[in-house]
């Protein structure tokens, strides 16, 4: 069954947002991904978010670049929690997509990430996390993916001065 949509404004934004299905992969959580535009598709921005309840998605991955309405549009038309991901931009570098997603107005929140490939694969670990609260199985996934890291860091050295 799916579990979470990665939805995105083109398919310009899939090298960032691969970031995301990767992740999602790696913990073996069943994800859909879809282009699905704000101004270019609305009819079908409504659609996805009207089904995506009863479709069973308990999270969607929504990424956009620019004046980035997706998340906040999809968040305006589910009560399924939206993830929003703030892909760079070509004039100013994701800082209009990242303040786009961020500054939603009270009372329709979107969960808004860092820009680009950090902010993908967050996302999806924070996806990761919601749905670890009722699966404890996922949960020691999730550990042993941070103690992974932990050992990584332990493990770095520095060079020395000559
Ligand atoms: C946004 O416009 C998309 O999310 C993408 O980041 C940006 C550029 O889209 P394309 O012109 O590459 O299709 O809607």
């Amino acid at each position: 069954m799916i579990e979470v949509g990665i939805v995105m404004g083109s398919n310009s934004d899939w090298e960032v947002m691969q970031n995301a299905a990767r992740v999602l992969k790696d913990f073996g959580i069943v994800c859909e991904t879809r282009v699905v535009s704000a101004h270019r598709t609305p009819d079908l921005l409504f659609q996805y978010a009207e089904t995506a309840a009863e479709r069973g998605l308990k999270a969607i991955i929504a990424g956009a670049g620019g004046a980035a309405h997706l998340p906040g549009m999809l968040a305006a038309k589910t009560h399924v929690p939206v993830l929003g991901v703030p892909v760079p931009s070509k004039y100013l570098r994701g800082e209009d997509s990242l303040l786009s997603i961020v500054q939603m107005p009270k009372g329709i929140p979107v969960a808004t990430f860092a820009i680009g490939e950090a902010g993908a694969a967050n996302a999806a670990l924070f996806a990761v996390a919601m749905l670890a609260t009722t699966r404890p199985e996922l949960a020691e996934q999730l550990l042993a993916f941070r103690r992974k890291q932990e050992e990584t860091v332990l493990a770095m050295t520095l060079p020395e001065i000559e």
